[in-house]
């Protein structure tokens, strides 16, 4: 069993999609092993992105994440880091597969509707990030 770290990014919590978007994770056979709403402030935002900070979108996008509520999920499947990005779909919607969250979902590029890590060490520090306590693999 592997776990990854998702979200329910602003935009789709203020559309009314974060249940549809929570049943969709629970059909993909996933486990929810946390879950809560945040409202998390510019500074969160900037530290949780903290890898993007050289990229001209770097303040857009946390000011979009630090505008309103995020749903910040530890899930576990097994294969469950590129479960998650296949279940999401490409960063710009234009370029997402039908069946993908982002695809039936995403407002543009930077409205996206989820996160998902894209590697172990991404999943382990994001996970960290917002669930101190729960590691990569299960116990
Ligand atoms: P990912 O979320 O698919 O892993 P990343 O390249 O890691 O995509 O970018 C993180 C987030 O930054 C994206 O989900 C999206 O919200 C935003 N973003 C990425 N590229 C752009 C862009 O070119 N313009 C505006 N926002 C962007
Ligand atoms: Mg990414």
């Amino acid at each position: 069993m592997e776990r990854t770290f998702a979200m329910i990014k602003p935009d789709a919590t203020e559309r009314g999609l974060a249940g549809k978007i929570i049943s969709r994770i629970e059909e993909e056979g996933f486990n929810i092993v946390g879950m809560r709403l945040v409202r998390m402030t510019k500074a969160e935002a900037e530290g949780f992105y903290a890898v993007h900070k050289e990229r001209p979108f770097f303040g857009d996008l946390t000011s979009f994440m630090s505008s309103g509520k995020t749903v910040v999920l530890a899930l576990e499947r097994d294969n469950a880091i590129k479960h998650w990005r296949d279940v999401m779909g490409a960063t710009n919607p234009a370029d997402a597969d039908e069946g993908t969250l982002r695809k039936e979902f995403a407002e543009s590029i930077e409205r996206n509707s989820t996160h998902g890590s894209d590697a172990p060490d991404t999943a382990a520090f994001e996970l960290g990030y917002w669930f101190p306590g729960v590691a990569l693999n299960a116990g």
